[in-house]
C-alpha cells in the first residue's frame, strides 16, 4: 500500500478509504461498501471536508437526545465497523448505549467478523447475533434484530444506510438518529435527528459533546433537544452541498 503523505490535499480521504479496502480484506465490509464510500466521499468533498455549523448543532442534539434515552442502541454495519469502531464503543460508553451489528448482506461470518471486531476495539457486549425480533414489515436481513436490542430501543442510532429500515424503525416508534453525508437520503429525512457529516468526523464529536453534557440536567438536555431544528438542518447541508465553492 501507497504510503499517504501527511501534506496530500485529500490525505484525510485516501486514508478513509484504505479503511474501507482494509475491511473489506478482512471480511468485515461488503464490496457494495466500497460504492456507499464513493456516493459519500462526493458529498463530502462538496461539503468541504469538514463539519458544518448545522451538523455540529446536530451532533449536540444527538448527543443529549443519547443521554435522556431509556435505552439506546447504536447500530453497526460493515462501514461503520471498518471506519470507527473503536470510536462506536467509546460513544457507547460515554451515553450508556448497546452497540448491535445490523446487515444488509448478512452473512453469519460477517457478523462474528463484525462483532469479534468490536470486542478487539472494547466492546464487551455486542448484540445482534441473537437476531430473535424482527422489524415488522420489511421483509429483508436488516429485519432481523435482538430483542433485548434494537427491538426494545426507545432511541437507535442509524448510520450510513439509505433504506427503509429507517422508515420501519420509526414506524415503529422510535427515535432516529442518522448519520447520513446525503441530506437527501430517506433515512436522513425520517430522522429526529439527522446529522449531515462524516462519519469518521460525526461519532468523536457527538462523544465530545456527551461528555460535555455529562452533568446536565434533565431539562438543559430536553431544551437542546427541543431547540434543534431537523428541518433547517436538512436546508442548511444540501444548501451547502449544492452552493459550496470547490477552492
Ligand atoms: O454492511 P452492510 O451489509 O449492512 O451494507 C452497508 C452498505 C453501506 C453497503 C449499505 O447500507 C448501502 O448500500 O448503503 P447505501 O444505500 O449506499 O447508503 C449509504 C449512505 O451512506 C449513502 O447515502 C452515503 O452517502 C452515506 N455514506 C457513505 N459513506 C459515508 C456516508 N455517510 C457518512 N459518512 C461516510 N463515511
Amino acid at each position: 500500500m501507497t504510503e499517504i503523505p501527511d501534506d496530500h490535499p485529500r490525505a484525510e480521504s485516501l486514508r478513509t478509504r484504505h479503511r474501507i479496502e482494509a475491511g473489506v480484506e478482512k471480511g468485515i465490509t461488503s464490496k457494495q461498501g466500497l460504492i456507499a464510500q464513493g456516493r459519500g466521499e462526493a458529498y463530502d468533498y462538496l461539503l468541504g471536508e469538514e463539519t458544518i455549523p448545522s451538523a455540529d448543532r446536530a451532533e449536540r442534539a444527538a448527543a443529549a437526545r443519547l443521554l435522556l434515552a431509556d435505552h439506546a442502541v447504536l447500530s453497526v454495519n460493515g462501514n461503520v465497523a471498518a471506519l470507527v469502531p473503536g470510536e462506536m464503543v467509546e460513544l457507547a460508553d460515554a451515553v450508556g448505549a448497546d452497540l448491535e451489528v445490523n446487515l444488509f448482506n448478512r452473512t453469519e461470518e460477517r457478523m462474528a467478523a463484525i462483532a469479534d471486531h468490536l470486542r478487539d476495539h472494547g466492546a464487551t457486549d455486542v448484540k445482534g447475533l441473537a437476531a430473535d425480533a424482527r422489524i415488522p414489515g420489511l421483509d429483508h436481513e436488516r429485519a432481523k434484530v435482538d430483542e433485548d436490542g434494537i427491538y426494545d430501543a426507545d432511541v437507535v442510532l442509524v448510520p450510513l444506510e439509505d433504506g427503509d429500515r429507517a422508515e420501519a424503525l420509526s414506524a415503529m416508534g422510535k427515535t432516529e438518529i442518522v448519520v447520513d453525508l446525503n441530506p437527501m437520503s430517506r433515512s436522513a429525512r425520517v430522522a429526529a435527528v439527522p446529522i449531515i457529516d462524516n462519519i469518521v468526523r460525526a461519532v468523536p464529536n457527538v462523544t465530545k459533546h456527551a461528555r460535555e453534557l455529562q452533568d446536565a440536567s434533565r431539562e438543559e438536555l430536553e431544551a437542546i433537544v427541543s431547540e434543534f431544528d431537523r428541518e433547517a438542518a436538512l436546508e442548511q447541508a444540501e444548501r451547502a452541498i449544492r452552493q459550496g465553492d470547490l477552492d
